[in-house]
């Protein structure tokens, strides 16, 4: 893990000695602990991972934790109580003039123990966290690959249940018993299962209404797998499509392809957003794009970039994002595509393969 820990230091705009990613309980986990110590099994509640700039560091957790921490590559102090872990930060951290933390993730709390462990000062160091998490080495792809070929194969064979009168909530119940079928540890997400109108809002989960002839089902939902995560919306007709709900759907495609077409090292996440937005407002649908494009994935579901007009990234060969556009139309329904990629040294790789076709079941 030397060269992730590398990584965050060499992206640091104000040099420090060290840095200590600190969990509290769950769900306060820094997921960083789990880049730079690259645990997959174990909570680590009350854990730390100290990391110096030469690329080494120090896991400190409770007894509880100790074997499987010893998985990692870094040495390891498991304490007893908790004041020893309070000793130990100050044995640790006192001889230090300048700490980075993550505050995006450190809890009041816990900013309290490492103050008052030491005089350093506590500089956030959370812009070079995100940045260097952006950028997947080979182990993180490959884990990436397999939550995303989870969630395709679930996406192709859900819609052997989608059948009229069937409820939203048993639709998003069976998606996460096939993930959990095929190897996932848990759902990436909150499932969003959504039919007929309710496929017009965008973050709507699940309710208990019943498939209709003529709806759309939207399904967007996730594969957690070795604590990596994919993100897939696919969206269906059921029995019977109009004209109307075929245009929609060609055109959240067409949207999509161009946006893949963009995705290169050196292209600036907005105007991947854009190319996907000009397709949509170039049609009767105008205005009927609400969010942005993407977002990066990996071990966490919004993995704090995007390709939209709201984050300033420049894209890289690593970095994974998902590709999502769609059109809501109120009262009506919506058109959601969505797929992972990654991106590669002269275009992008789509990670999830799931048919995409426009399907009528
Ligand atoms: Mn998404």
């Amino acid at each position: 893990m030397e060269t992730r820990i590398k990584n965050i230091f060499n992206r640091l705009e104000e040099e420090v000695d060290a840095i200590f990613l600190f969990n509290s309980t769950k769900p306060h986990l820094d997921l960083t602990f789990f880049y730079v110590t690259g645990l997959i099994e174990g909570q680590f509640e009350g854990s730390g991972v100290l990391i110096s700039p030469n690329g080494t560091g120090e896991i400190v957790t409770t007894r509880l934790e100790e074997e499987s921490a010893k998985k990692s590559d870094l040495p390891v102090t498991a304490v007893k109580k908790k004041e020893e872990r309070e000793e130990w930060m100050e044995d640790n951290l006192a001889g230090f003039d300048r700490i980075g933390v993550n505050a995006t993730e450190l809890t009041y709390h816990a900013y309290n123990k490492i103050s008052d462990a030491t005089d350093a000062e506590i500089i956030d160091v959370s812009d070079a966290i995100i940045d260097a998490r952006n950028v997947k080495d080979d182990e993180e792809i490959e884990r990436l690959e397999k939550a995303c070929d989870i969630a395709s194969e679930v996406a192709e064979e859900i819609t052997d249940f989608i059948e009229e009168g069937v409820r939203e909530y048993e639709i998003a119940a069976e998606l996460s018993y096939m993930m959990r079928k095929k190897g996932a540890t848990g759902e990436a997400f909150e499932t969003i299962s959504s039919s007929g109108p309710n496929t017009a809002e965008p973050h709507y989960t699940c309710g208990e209404r019943k498939i209709e002839k003529g709806d759309f089902v939207l399904l967007d939902f996730g594969a957690l797998h070795d604590r990596y995560r994919s993100d897939i919306t696919r969206t269906y007709v059921v029995g019977e499509a109009t004209d109307k709900q075929r245009r929609m759907y060609q055109v959240v495609q067409e949207a999509q392809q161009a946006a893949l077409d963009k995705i290169g090292p050196g292209i600036k996440g907005e105007e991947v957003h854009n190319t996907a937005a000009e397709v949509i407002d170039d049609t009767e649908f105008e205005g009927r794009f609400t969010h942005g494009l993407g977002h990066s994935l990996g071990l966490s579901t919004h993995d704090g970039s995007g390709l939209s007009p709201s984050v300033d990234v420049t894209l890289e060969q690593g970095m994974v994002f998902t590709v999502e556009p769609g059109i809501y139309l109120p009262d009506e329904g919506g058109v959601r595509i969505e797929d992972d990629i990654v991106v590669t040294d002269d275009g992008c790789r789509v990670l999830t393969c799931a048919d995409k076709r426009f399907k009528v079941i």
